[in-house]
């Protein structure tokens, strides 16, 4: 997959397949419009074991600060990557057609104590708010970046209607 900016990456969102891109593209989406530099990746715990523990073990030296990494079913990935680097991981449990995303939930949540995993929601909305929450860690250091995402909900805000018309 292509580079979202010219600018380095600083959040990279990976998966374990292509048929995650529709959920994860909502966290894409949401750092394209705070203008958070990132990468989009493929990267499979069980089908590409080499290339996530590559991609895991460089991710820091080559300047990312962040990784979302979304995944369905036996979803290995968000943990396995974060045993292997120091960098926040946020977990987007994949909506699965088996089990409606719960065995997402469940492979990601329930670290054990000492490798973390920022879990989000199933779904779309965990992907959004992996973005955001992406961004937010990233804004505790750059105030323009803050500014925006405070725009960003403030607009949000603005546009919830009074009434349900
Ligand atoms: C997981 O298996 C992926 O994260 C995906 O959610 C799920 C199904 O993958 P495909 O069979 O659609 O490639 O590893």
């Amino acid at each position: 997959m292509t580079e979202q900016t010219a600018a380095p990456p600083r959040v990279g969102v990976i998966m374990g397949s292509t048929s995650d891109w529709e959920t994860m593209r909502h966290a894409s989406e949401v750092l394209g419009k705070l203008g958070v530099a990132h990468e989009t990746r493929v990267v499979s715990a069980h089908r590409t074991p080499t290339r996530m523990y590559d991609y895991a073990q460089a991710a820091a030296g080559r300047g990312l600060k962040v990784l979302i990494a979304g995944a369905g079913g036996a979803a290995a990935l968000p943990g396995m990557v974060a045993s292997l680097t120091v960098l926040p991981v946020l977990g987007v449990p994949v909506e699965s057609h088996a089990l409606k995303g719960m065995d997402s939930l469940m492979s990601i949540v329930q670290m054990p104590g000492g490798i973390p995993v920022g879990t989000l929601a199933i779904g779309k909305a965990g992907a959004i708010n992996a973005g955001l929450l992406a961004a937010a860690i990233l804004a505790l250091e750059d105030p323009a970046l803050a500014a925006r995402l405070a725009e960003f909900r403030q607009a949000q805000t603005d546009a919830v209607a009074e009434a349900p018309v």
